[in-house]
């Protein structure tokens, strides 16, 4: 069943992956504000293990918020700079572990072992599942292993315990303290929904938003569905389908196929083209698709009701551990000529979409295919949206279900402040069709609220 909610919506996260704060305060006031986008995913802000690498930010030493990122003053100005121009702020919290390294010197200065992170936690808030070698998790088909053993040698905390969750909550408690909004769970299905609901019960502070990581797994015990009482769960599903639909299988069902049957209900979906983990591991598309499908599959999605979408924004790497580039600010344009910031958010696309779903409302109807990998549809008769995902111009008569008027082609960018179009419009005449001709590996996307400027 298709979403009920399918009202306009402000909801898109940007995952800004790997950029420090100054940088995103600068990004919110200078791009994302003005754009419309909802919130701003971060990465994970506390005191974290050394290193270049970009997976380092998983590996907490403790909840001091002095990190790679930046510190705590650069993290509440941040956040007051993003709320300035109506930009929300999601935390990345670790909290099912602590580090895999054995020993050395966090981010902010503290001293570390395996287990034992000084006024903190010791070896008895860990789990210690006994699994032979390392307590390592093996068997995904064990509700208990995948829980209380470790992901990949990270110390796995005791989430069970009273003292954990109080630890945990007061770390997230103080992130709400600065002003932060929402929540990403990482690892989330390696806790019981139910000792997540202990922490969030034990804070100071409900967070307005809560997104928790259960990746989908065929026949796997732990199912997505059972964290909704949480908050959001990230639906792994659209991931694979978007590029199982784009890189082969075709579009054309997509609107017939998602939600699929056992998914999460459209309120309880967070979903993306891709992740940082999923753009590394070809579980997604991501920026080196060919034939235009990671941005394709990106209009799909913010025109599509189903779900809190996620945009990532992230970087050129060359190997899987590559860390962020460095760079203080200017971020997308920086000094010093060409960066490797692949500022998703703001490609035109992404962004006149991101527009697009703020403006619209109205259920799917007037849906039109042509091959396989050819789909239009409207939200009711305020927006309409054709994907062509084809080496061939689509031409055709479509039905828009909007009134009569000219439109700007927010494919191309959003409408700018001063009302002009990006670069072209599309006429729609007094019966709600337009000619079209989208060009190969294309779409065009129009609304009401971006009409073209007449005269
Ligand atoms: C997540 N979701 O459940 C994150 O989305 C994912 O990015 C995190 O893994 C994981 N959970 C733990 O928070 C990342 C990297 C791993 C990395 C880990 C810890 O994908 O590759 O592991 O963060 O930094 C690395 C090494 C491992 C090593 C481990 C511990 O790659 O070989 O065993 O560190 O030292
Ligand atoms: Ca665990």
């Amino acid at each position: 069943a298709l979403a009920s909610c399918a009202a306009a919506q402000k909801d898109t996260i940007v995952q800004m992956f790997g950029w420090n704060w100054d940088s995103i305060a600068q990004e919110c006031t200078q791009f994302l504000g003005p754009a419309g986008y909802g919130y701003v995913q971060i990465s994970p802000p506390q005191e974290t293990v050394t290193g270049d690498q970009w997976w380092t930010d998983y590996q907490p030493v403790s909840y001091n918020l002095q990190g790679k990122r930046g510190d705590r003053a650069a993290l509440a100005s941040m956040i007051e700079a993003c709320h300035k121009v109506g930009v929300k702020v999601i935390a990345d919290a670790v909290i099912n572990h602590m580090t895999g390294s054995d020993a050395g010197t966090g981010t902010a200065g503290t001293s570390y072992q395996h287990y034992e992170y000084p006024g903190l936690y010791t070896h008895d808030s860990f789990h210690h599942c006994g699994l032979e070698p390392g307590d390592n998790i093996v068997n995904y088909d064990s509700r208990e292993e995948v829980q209380t053993c470790q992901l990949v040698n990270l110390a796995d905390l005791d989430t069970g315990k009273d003292e954990v969750q109080t630890a945990i909550a007061g770390y997230l408690s103080d992130l709400m303290s600065l002003g932060v909004d929402g929540l990403r769970l990482d690892a989330s299905k390696h806790m019981a929904a139910t000792e997540i609901n202990g922490i969030l019960g034990k804070m100071t502070t409900s967070p307005q938003y809560v997104t928790q990581e259960v990746i989908f797994g065929a026949g796997e015990p732990i199912l997505p569905s059972e964290y909704t009482g949480n908050g959001n769960v990230q639906e792994f599903r659209f991931t694979s389908t978007l590029q199982d639909a784009f890189s082969s299988g075709g579009i054309s069902s997509l609107v017939d196929t998602i939600p699929g049957e056992s998914w999460l209900a459209s309120g309880d979906a967070n979903v993306f083209v891709a992740n940082h983990d999923t753009e590394r591991n070809d579980a997604s598309l991501n920026y080196l698709s060919p034939s235009n499908t990671y941005t394709l599959a990106h209009v799909f999605m913010l025109a599509y009701p189903y779900g809190t979408p996620s945009v990532l924004s992230s970087y050129e790497y060359a190997g899987y551990d590559d860390g962020a580039p460095n760079s203080a600010t200017g971020t997308c344009f920086g000094e010093g000529g060409v960066n490797s910031w692949l500022c998703q958010h703001r490609f035109p696309p992404i962004a006149g979409l991101t527009a697009f779903r703020g403006a619209v409302s109205g259920d799917v109807s007037n849906i039109q295919k042509g091959t396989a990998q050819q789909l239009a549809f409207s939200r009711g008769t305020t927006g309409f949206v054709a994907i062509n995902n084809e080496d061939a111009t689509w031409t055709g008569s479509f039905s828009t279900g909007l009134a009569a008027g000219n439109y700007c082609n927010v494919y191309e960018g959003a409408r700018n402040t001063t009302g002009d179009c990006a670069a072209s419009f599309v006429t729609v005449d007094d019966q709600g069709a337009a000619s079209l001709n989208i060009a190969p590996r294309s779409a065009v996307a129009i609304y009401v609220g971006a009409e073209a400027p007449t005269g």
